[in-house]
């Protein structure tokens, strides 16, 4: 824990600025207690929870590649009730966020009922970004249909809620989707999930290097960086200041965690990174954070966040 690092979502206090980005690390309790016990971690959010277990894609499906990762898991959760119950039922000391994410439309708002009607207080963060189920396109690259799901949403939930975006490439849409997202009572906005759909090869075999979708999958890791600066900084320029920002995407050291910081990010999540070197790259990122931030005079995150220069 450190009095520098801090955020606050929803009335909810932060003690460290760093999570898992859901999906790894998070599919089990055991998983899950590793986390909260982690040095480092200033919160912790599921695998994203559909309404019944999945198994998931066939496997191999991640892969490790050059400057970062390549999967299509394809929704492996034990649903939503075992995820639930875990929220509820442990006692942490740190903020645990539920992901859930529907498979369809109409199960999106079930499995958001259901968190409605349960005892759960904390922030449930609705995946509109999954790029990897077979036939279901991510419901976030329609803005028509964000829309109105984000509004039947809100027109029952009144618990905190935030979403999970994917990659944009566009200014104009950076542009649209901030005026849909700011429409709505949202905690928070988490950007980048994987960039979707990118293809590695194997230089020895010319074979793909993971076996769903003819090898097709999410982008993570360093290589995602510039992406998910560029996600964060246009969405915080563009969403009113109640909502909140995680920044995900190319975490491999303290510096990338300074410059999600720089544009605009509350707390900062990893993915990749946390995959292969396990949990105590925690601590040293936030080693490392602070020893930029000694360098630099900085005693908080408050004295930095959003302040990214440009070039008159
Ligand atoms: O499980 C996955 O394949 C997966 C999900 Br739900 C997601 O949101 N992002 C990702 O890279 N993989």
């Amino acid at each position: 824990m450190s009095q520098a690092l801090h955020a606050e979502i929803a009335g909810i206090k932060f003690d460290d600025i760093f999570l898992n980005a859901s999906g790894v690390h998070c599919q089990t309790t055991a998983e899950l207690d590793e986390l909260l016990a982690t040095k480092g971690t200033g919160a912790i959010i599921t695998k994203s929870a559909t309404s019944a277990y999945r198994a998931g894609n066939p496997s191999p499906r991640l892969s490790k590649i050059p400057l970062g990762s390549i999967n299509s898991m394809g929704l492996p959760n034990e649903g939503l009730d075992y995820y639930l119950d875990y929220v509820t039922t442990k006692q942490a000391d740190k903020p645990m966020l539920l992901s859930v994410a529907g498979v369809s439309y109409t199960e999106n708002l079930d499995i958001l009922h259901k968190v409605q009607d349960s005892s759960f207080m904390g922030i449930t963060e609705l995946n509109l970004s999954c790029p990897n189920v077979p036939g279901k396109p991510q419901t976030a690259y329609d803005f028509e249909t964000t829309e109105r799901l984000l509004t039947e949403v809100f027109a029952f939930f009144t618990k905190p809620l935030g979403v999970k975006m994917p990659p944009y490439f566009d200014i104009v849409h950076f542009d649209d989707m901030a005026k849909i997202l700011n429409k709505f009572p949202l905690a928070h906005v988490n950007t980048i999930n994987s960039i979707g759909n990118g293809l590695w090869i194997n230089e020895d075999t010319d074979t793909v290097v993971i076996k769903p979708k003819g090898g097709f999958g999410g982008i993570g890791g360093a290589l995602a960086k510039p992406t998910a600066l560029a996600n964060v900084r246009a969405f915080r320029q563009r969403l009113n200041p109640t909502i909140k920002m995680i920044g995900t995407g190319g975490v491999v050291n303290g510096r990338d965690v300074y410059e999600h910081i720089l544009c605009g990010a509350d707390l900062v999540s990893v993915g990749t990174q946390l995959q292969f070197e396990g949990p105590s790259m925690f601590a040293r990122l936030e080693q490392e954070l602070l020893a930029i931030m000694a360098e630099k005079g900085y005693t908080s995150v408050d004295d930095f966040r959003g302040q990214l220069k440009i070039i008159e």
